[in-house]
């Protein structure tokens, strides 16, 4: 009664301090001295969340056990039930085909339950609207509480990889995967605020910090698409680092594959990286256009769109001007110098004025192919804030040296070619400031190395790269992100499919196979040697007489594969059937995309200058995650077809032939870690909050093979842990805490029997579990070690 009567007692989840208010708590304050030292201990740390034992009256109390006792409803339309209930997962549906589980999810959704199970996979349905369930009390509310007490949850799956970490000292990822606007990047950002609620240490500032992370490189990478009006156009995989005891210390960024072609041009409807819209409205409202040497009547090419208005769209919009108030905040919170952010001003203004740059031709009687720049404004006003010469530039724009046996030849470029050089310079500029923003985060995020060894910490990775596209034109970008998305869908298939029934024969556990659709032939189309489809693309490129239509006439004549197809009607198209669905590519500009040159002119130039970053970004050659750049040629930073060839790292266990590609580079890193899957879908195409579509939803189901997902985890074993490692990591089960026994199949058992577990096999060499198994040993980890603490803390006197 003592305990009801407290659970009654609070409408909301109780922090400590209601607790330590309440008059039952306080009447026990006095008596029980262990509680008293509890108490005082959690009002000095300041803990807002609580977890008390009493040996002396038998009990255990925390702050969620109270809450998740309440069984309360709060059902309003706009806030989550607060209630658990067995239909959370799909695995636990009785009657399992994709018409009930499509009715069901419909259901939930109806509901706003947009967060559904399969088993240790978190299937994620975009609102559209905003939820009021991301608020710091539900930070609390699953901060280490046992999953079936609640509603799925985003946070539930943070959580997990966070105490995972914890527990075993292991490395996490998280992976994010779904198409485009089904809500990855969102989901990214909710699990970053759960882990730096979890990881709060005292380190306010760098909490504060790492919250700017996303916000501020989504600024450069992120633009509006036809299907997302915040859409990511790179990869990014952020790790977030911590101390053995959980307390965040850092985090890094890798980047993958920017979409730099948007900088130049834009598909209609579309709009150039969202920074040059914040920009130029905030120095417009600042009236700092002319130091940054900016228009103020029309806005720079690169920023208008083709539907006029824009002057005032762009001025106007204090969205754009809060937005470049916020992203200098963000500059400032994470530690970049002013004069580091006014170089970056600076950068982007002078792309800004190179897109305005234009040629005419000269024609003499003598030459017909020369070009020179009508208008000096803008091009003076690059070469200023460049801190470079206009003559050097206009000359680098508009000739080019060859060198032939040993004599170097000046040559006259055309106007098309000044135009693509230009382009080129702009797009190089823009793609290495990226990787500049990216690494100088990295520099100030890193882990401080006096406070902790960075290697002795742990950390959580979140993948959230761009979703699978198919617009009515797809170009070489399209290409690139789908092949991308295909790795995801194969890691994923791999892990959730592949390795585990490998496993199950290789250790001789009888559990029936799973059917799944395996792409890995669509991804052996795209990226074997030397026949791929990506090989060939590259090998076209090299040879300067190729055009697009020599080019799809070589993946015709090659690639012989039922995912290939050459539309007939259509020019220059080829058609391919993803994983996701079938797109129809155009092969406009794919060469020239390809090769992504950046003549040596350009970047002896650039080098000249005495802008301090700029002489940075152009200095040294450019690595894969480095921020200096090549230095000639083929600006082989953000080059795809480079970059995906980058030289294998050592192979772990997905076959050799994916890891010969760079995003296998990253899930290379990923392998490491402890694997989470979060799978966005996309319930309609019209961003309409409560609105179902049944058919869509079907669509993505099938593609990312959920039912046969749904099917493995009730069946099969999610979790093999070998018998050494399963009786190192819960011997406190069934032993003393100081008789660490043999490591042996028996005292495999012997735990699993102590721990009252049903339903695992044993292997030849390891423990088969259920992914339900996992959380409830872990639970019964961490009882038992309270436990054991509070009695060593009695037996050394502690505790009075
Ligand atoms: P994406 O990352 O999967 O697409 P986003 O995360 O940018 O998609 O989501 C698209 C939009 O859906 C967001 O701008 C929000 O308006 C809305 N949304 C998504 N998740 C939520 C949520 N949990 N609560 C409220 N609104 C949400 V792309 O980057 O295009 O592949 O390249
Ligand atoms: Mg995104």
């Amino acid at each position: 009664t003592f305990w009801l009567c407290l659970i009654k007692d609070f409408e909301t989840r109780p922090s400590v301090t209601h607790l330590l208010e309440h008059p039952f708590i306080k009447q026990a304050h006095g008596k029980d001295m262990a509680l008293s030292q509890q108490l005082s201990t959690l009002i000095h740390e300041q803990q807002d969340d609580c977890h008390l034992t009493s040996p002396h009256l038998g009990f255990e109390l925390t702050t969620s056990w109270l809450y998740s006792n309440r069984h309360e409803r709060i059902n309003t339309r706009k806030t989550l039930i607060i209630e658990s209930s067995p239909d959370d997962d799909l695995v636990n549906l009785e009657v399992l085909d994709e018409e009930t589980i499509i009715k069901h999810l419909s259901k939930r959704y109806d509901e706003l339950q947009i967060y559904t199970y399969v088993g240790d996979i978190l299937i994620a349905l975009n609102p559209f609207q905003n939820l009021s369930i991301y608020s710091p009390q539900f930070s609390k509310l699953y901060h280490g509480a046992k999953r079936a007490d609640n509603p799925p949850h985003i946070f539930a799956t943070a959580d997990a990889a966070y105490q995972g970490m914890v527990t075993f000292c292991k490395d996490q990822c998280i992976i994010i995967s779904g198409e485009s606007g089904a809500g990855k990047t969102e989901s990214a950002h909710l699990i970053v605020q759960h882990l730096t609620f979890l990881g709060k240490a005292n380190n306010r500032t760098l909490r504060e910090k790492i919250l700017q992370v996303n916000p501020l490189v989504e600024a450069f990478g992120n633009a509006c698409t036809a299907i997302n009006d915040n859409s990511s156009r790179f990869g990014k995989y952020l790790e977030m680092k911590f101390t053995p005891t959980g307390a965040v210390m850092g985090a890094k960024i890798s980047e993958y594959l920017l979409e730099k072609s948007r900088v130049i041009k834009q598909a209609t409807g579309e709009k150039n990286f969202h920074i040059f819209y914040y920009i130029y409205a905030g120095l417009y409202h600042q009236e700092k256009l002319k130091n940054y040497r900016l228009p103020d009547k029309k806005p720079p090419r690169y920023i208008e769109n083709q539907h006029g208005k824009v002057m005032q769209d762009i001025t106007s919009s204090e969205l754009y001007k809060e937005q470049f108030n916020a992203i200098q905040d963000c500059f400032r919170i994470i530690g970049f110098t002013d004069q580091e952010v006014n170089s970056v001003y600076r950068i982007l203004c002078a792309i800004l004025n190179t897109g305005n740059i234009e040629f005419t031709a000269i024609t003499s009687q003598h030459q017909t192919d020369k070009s020179e720049v009508p208008n000096a404004e803008a091009l003076g006003n690059t070469a200023a804030l460049l801190c470079i010469g206009p003559e050097e530039l206009q000359e680098a724009l508009t000739s080019h040296c060859v060198v032939t046996r040993g004599e170097t030849i000046i040559r006259t470029n055309t106007v098309d070619k000044a135009t693509d050089v230009r382009d080129a310079m702009s797009k190089a500029l823009y793609g290495r400031l990226f990787s500049w923003i990216v690494n100088r985060i990295n520099a100030l995020l890193q882990p401080d190395l006096n406070i902790c060894v960075a290697e002795s910490g742990m950390n959580v990775g979140i993948l959230d790269i761009f979703g699978f596209e198919n617009f009515k034109r797809n170009s070489f970008e399209q290409l690139c992100i789908n092949i991308a998305n295909e790795q995801i869908q194969f890691y994923f298939n791999q892990h959730i499919f592949a390795l585990e029934q490998m496993e199950y024969q290789r250790e001789g556990v009888d559990a029936s196979l799973v059917e799944y659709e395996d792409n890995r032939p669509i991804l052996d189309m795209f990226l074997q040697k030397p026949m791929g489809l990506l090989s060939l693309l590259d090998e076209e490129s090299r040879f300067p007489q190729a055009t697009d239509q020599t080019l799809v006439d070589k993946f015709e004549d090659n690639l012989r594969y039922k995912y290939f197809w050459r539309p007939k009607r259509v020019e220059l198209c080829f058609g391919i059937q993803h994983y996701a669905g079938k797109v129809l590519y155009s092969v406009n500009g794919f060469l020239e995309k390809n090769r992504d040159t950046l003549p040596a002119d350009v970047v002896v130039v650039l080098r000249t200058s005495e802008n301090k970053l700029l002489q940075q970004l152009f200095s040294s050659p450019l690595t894969k995650t480095g921020n200096t750049a090549t230095t000639e040629g083929n600006d082989a930073h953000n080059n795809p077809c480079l970059v995906l060839f980058a030289p294998p790292p050592s192979p772990r266990f997905v076959s050799s032939m994916c890891w010969q590609y760079s995003l296998m580079d990253l899930l290379s890193k990923m392998v490491v870690g402890q694997p989470h899957f979060v799978r966005c879908i996309k319930p309609n195409d019209d961003r309409q909050a409560l609105r179902f579509c049944k058919e869509r939803v079907t669509a993505q189901l099938r593609y990312t093979g959920i039912l046969e997902t749904v099917n493995i985890r009730r069946q099969g074993y999610s979790h093999r842990v070998l018998f050494e490692e399963f009786v190192n990591r819960y011997y406190y089960l069934a032993f003393r805490a100081h008789q660490m026994p043999n490591t042996s199949k028996e005292n495999a058992v012997a735990i699993l029997e102590r721990a009252k577990l049903e339903n695992w096999v044993l292997g030849k060499t390891k423990v088969f579990l259920k992914y339900y198994h996992v959380e409830q040993l872990n639970l019964l980890l961490r009882e038992v070690i309270a436990r054991v603490v509070v009695l060593q803390a009695y037996t050394k006197g502690w505790l009075g």
